[in-house]
């Protein structure tokens, strides 16, 4: 009798004691086993008077079931201890601020570009926009540009496989197409992007160009002049800026002039210009002879180099974050 309150508290006190489920499952074999020590009780319930056993019988049950019911809310303590521990462990703090995402910036070239359109819009000019993808038409023949002309070549030009189209190999399409939609004074600038099959330290197979024409009557030479030193002195922020307009060739202006540039030391080139061709107005039914007018193109990736001292125009193209981030 004493045996089985002794081994009752025992098993209790042991239970209690343990936090590990596999030395708990343990324990409940010494006691609750095969060869445990209630086992082995009712095993000696034999040997008792006939009278005593259905007592003792009924005891031992009585205790079986309270270690039965010790086990149990020890084992939920376990996991319970256990999910504790996890839940403190994997603890997030939601009243901690974010980590924040990078807001990004703007790429070198955009900013240019954008710094010379806002240039351009304060000297009265609009900002004309059209398509990357572009017909022959729009891209050569109406600027004057004959069939035979090797900037046709598959050479220079990327094609689109159905033999209609090519990537714009200037922005001067976008000029054309705003000349068929109004009619003069025209006073505009087309920037974007461009394509053409090149690959180097100063040539990249997508570029940029921002273009300008400005056509009404009596528009000059000298219009032309003013218009880009002022550009030129306002993008530098420099009054000291010369500019120098060598003679030279563009089918769709005549006459062509190259624009070079310097600030003391040698002459850097800028871009071309020229007053635009009498055939170019013809194609978009303008009366060349009442109207006349500039155009210049200028290259704002080379704009970007010289204004920040980058000496690789493949930088601006690699997208690497460490030369990006310098600009920002
Ligand atoms: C129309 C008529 C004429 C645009 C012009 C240039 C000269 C020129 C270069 C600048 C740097 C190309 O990217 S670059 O190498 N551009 O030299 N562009 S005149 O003439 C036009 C445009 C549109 C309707």
């Amino acid at each position: 009798m004493e045996d089985l309150d002794a081994i009752v508290q025992e098993a209790l006190s042991a239970f209690a004691g343990i936090d590990d489920p596999d030395k708990l499952e343990q324990a409940k074999a010494r006691y609750l086993g095969k060869s445990g020590a209630l086992t082995g009780l009712l095993k000696g319930l034999a040997k008792l008077p006939a009278g005593e056993r259905p007592a003792f019988g009924a005891r031992v049950n009585d205790a079986k079931e309270r270690l039965e019911i010790a086990l149990r809310e020890q084992r939920e303590r376990i996991q319970g201890a256990k999910l504790e521990a996890r839940l403190e462990e994997e603890a997030l703090d939601v009243t901690l601020p974010g980590r924040g995402l990078g807001i990004g910036g703007v790429h070198p070239v955009t900013r240019t570009m954008e710094r010379i359109e806002t240039l351009f819009r304060s000297m009265g000019f609009a900002v004309a926009d059209g398509p990357e993808i572009e017909t022959d038409y729009y891209n050569f023949t109406a600027l004057n540009q004959p069939e035979n002309h090797p900037a046709r070549s598959m050479h220079d030009t990327f094609y689109l496989a159905d033999g209609k189209h090519l990537l714009r190999t200037h922005t001067s399409p976008i000029q054309i197409r705003y000349l068929e939609q109004h009619r003069p004074p025209i006073k505009i600038v087309a920037p974007g992007r461009v394509y053409r099959h090149d690959y180097d330290a100063t040539h990249s197979p997508m570029f940029h160009q921002i273009e300008g024409l400005w056509v009404d009557e009596r528009i000059t030479f000298a219009d032309l002049k003013g218009v880009l030193i002022a550009f030129l002195r306002l993008f530098f922020e420099r009054d000291d800026v010369k500019v120098r307009f060598r003679p030279s060739f563009f089918p769709f202006t005549e006459p062509s002039a190259e624009i070079d540039m310097s600030f003391g030391e040698g002459w850097l080139e800028m871009g071309g210009a020229g007053m635009v061709h009498p055939n170019v107005l013809k194609n978009v039914a303008i009366d060349s002879e009442r109207y006349q007018g500039f155009a210049f193109g200028l290259g704002p990736d080379r704009l970007t180099m010289l204004r920040y001292g980058v000496n690789d125009l493949r930088l601006f193209f690699e997208n690497d974050l460490r030369f990006l981030k310098q600009f920002n």
